[in-house]
Formats: structure tokens, sequence, C-alpha cells
């Protein structure tokens, strides 16, 4: 058994109607249970900015998908989004990424091969992640930090 986090964002179309169809498609997945979704929030692009407000959230979820079995499952939900891979960085109907995986002993799994990489590399850089990141685990620490200092830090 595996948890995970995983951050969603959407910022063409329907934003909050992609993120809640592949919401309800994670929940009726067989080998998944206990999703929970933070609050969406609105956030200004970030990296490639020439583009439209994103919608942004965090999903938490138990699953007996190992990680890479995961990402195929999200690139799955991607793929039912519409999604079509164009610009870096650039405007998507849904953007899922792994950004914390657990494994049943509840230990912090790193990962990195050419595939997939966990924690995901940006994650402690962007305020989009880690607003709802602290709303579903707000004791979560890292490089001896707590989501609020490195917020705090983010917004000098
Ligand atoms: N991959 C490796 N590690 C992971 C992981 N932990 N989770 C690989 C998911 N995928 C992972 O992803 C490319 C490849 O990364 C995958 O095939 C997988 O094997 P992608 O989604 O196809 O490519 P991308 O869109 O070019 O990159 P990525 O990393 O999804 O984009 P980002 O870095 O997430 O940036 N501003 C705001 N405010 N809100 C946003 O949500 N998002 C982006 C996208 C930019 N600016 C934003 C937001
Ligand atoms: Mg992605």
């Amino acid at each position: 058994m595996y948890t995970y986090y995983i951050s969603v964002g959407s910022n063409m179309g329907d934003k909050k109607g992609h993120i809640h169809s592949a919401f309800q498609s994670l929940q009726e997945h067989e080998a998944v249970s206990k999703v929970i979704s933070s609050k969406l929030i609105e956030t200004e692009p970030w990296g490639y900015t020439e583009q439209d407000t994103f919608v942004n959230g965090m999903w938490f979820c138990v699953s007996t998908l190992d990680p890479h079995q995961m990402l195929d499952l999200i690139q799955f939900l991607e793929k039912e989004a519409g999604r079509e891979r164009l610009i870096h960085w650039g405007p998507r109907t849904l953007d899922l990424d792994i950004i914390l995986a657990y494994d049943s002993h509840g230990a912090m799994l790193s990962l990195s091969d050419a595939k997939l990489v966990v924690p995901h590399p940006l994650f402690w850089e962007r305020t989009f992640v880690l607003e709802p990141l602290y709303e579903l685990f707000p004791t979560f620490t890292y490089k001896g930090m707590t989501i609020n200092e490195r917020l705090a830090q983010l917004s000098e």
C-alpha cells in the first residue's frame, strides 16, 4: 500500500470541470481509496507567464498501485481530459504531478529515473503546490523547514 500527494492544475477551458471529472475517475478506480482534495485556488502562471491563470489543488490518496503504475494512471486521466503536450510549462487542460509518495511503513520514497522523479523536483519552489499541500499535510517538513516557513521565505 502506498500513499500519494498529487498536485493538480488546469488553465484551459472548464478548469474546475476538468479537475472534478478526473477526481471522480480517481475515486472510482478499484486500486485507489481515501481520495481527499484540498480546496481549489486560482493562481498566477509560474514559469511561462504568457498564459491564462491556473486553478490548482492537491489530492491525497491511498493505493495499491506502485509509483510507476500511479504515473500511468495520472497520465491516463490527463489524456481523458484532452491534454496534448505542446509547450513545456505551457497551457494545459489538466496537469497531474506526483509530489510525494510514501510506502506502507510511512517512509517517504525518493525515486529518480527517466520517467519519474519523486519528490517532484520543483515542488519546494512553488507556492501553488505548497499552499494546497499545507492544507492536507500541515505537519510536513522538508530540508528542516515547515511548509509555512518555506512559504514565508518564498514571499520575501
Ligand atoms: N515526470 C517525472 N517526474 C514526475 C512526477 N513526479 N509526476 C515525467 C509526474 N510526472 C513526472 O511531464 C513530463 C514528464 O515528466 C512525464 O511524462 C513524466 O514521465 P508533462 O506533464 O508531460 O510535461 P510538462 O508539462 O512539460 O512538465 P510538468 O513538469 O508537468 O510541468 P510543470 O513543471 O508542472 O509546470 N503555474 C501555476 N500557477 N500553476 C501550475 O499548475 N504548471 C506549470 C507546469 C507551469 N506553471 C504553472 C503551473
Ligand atoms: Mg506534469
